[in-house]
């Protein structure tokens, strides 16, 4: 009874193991008519950062590079940001909404700026167009936890021209534009969850109101052995 009253005390400190983390979602949406969508989650404590996107309609075969933009307005372009007029918003055209690029999400490797365009380190979508992307890493040097609040999502690549792959203009980078084109654009907004966002009222009141209700059962059952 007295291990059972001790356990029940536990809970709120269990709670308190959650304060440092940070949770944050952001919802995909298309850019450039690529017709694409999905959701990013990415978990920060401390310096670690794991980051999960399963995203569809994408390019087949083809890699996505992806990371996520801090700077700017913190938020994806809208369709006024085409401001020389072609019909698509370039990586340049965006970057006064969702800023410069802070982390790379590579699957292996390095993932700060400098891996921005490392295409044979971002992942290749499927047959069909998915995208699953799961890592834990640590931030780059310069990346802080908060910064990732005001982050924005982008994964790149648009067929465009309808050729099913990328091809057309080479981009200052070297690949061509299209594959670097914003496919799909999400602001990450924080996720408040009772066991991620500190100890809440109602935390310690249900563990307090637990460990009561074992004391009671406790004071119950030596006051029947004593009488007994
Ligand atoms: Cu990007």
């Amino acid at each position: 009874l007295l291990l059972a009253v001790a356990l029940s005390l536990c809970v709120a400190p269990v709670a308190f193991a959650h304060e440092g983390s940070h949770t944050y979602t952001a919802e995909l949406a298309a850019l450039n008519g690529s017709g694409a969508s999905g959701t990013a989650t990415v978990t920060v404590d401390g310096n670690q950062a794991t980051v999960d996107i399963q995203s569809s309609g994408h390019v087949p075969n083809a890699p996505h590079a992806q990371h996520i933009h801090i700077g700017g307005q913190n938020v994806c372009p809208p369709a006024s940001a085409d401001t020389d007029g072609d019909g698509l918003i370039s990586v340049a055209e965006g970057e006064p909404f969702y800023g410069g690029i802070q982390v790379s999400l590579t699957t292996s490797g390095d993932v700060s700026a400098d891996s921005a365009m490392a295409v044979d380190r971002f992942p290749v979508a499927d047959a069909s167009g998915n995208v699953v992307y799961s890592r834990t890493f640590t931030l780059p040097s310069g990346v802080t936890a908060d910064d990732i609040a005001n982050g924005v999502v982008v994964q790149h690549g648009v067929d465009a021209n309808g050729s099913g792959t990328y091809d057309g203009p080479a981009s200052p980078a070297g690949p061509p534009v299209e594959a670097t084109l914003p496919a799909v654009c999400g602001k990450l907004a924080e996720v408040t969850m009772p066991d991620t966002g500190g100890v809440s009222p109602m935390a310690l009141l249900t563990g307090g109101g637990a460990a009561l209700i074992v004391l009671g059962a406790a004071v119950g059952y030596l006051a029947r052995r004593r009488t007994a």
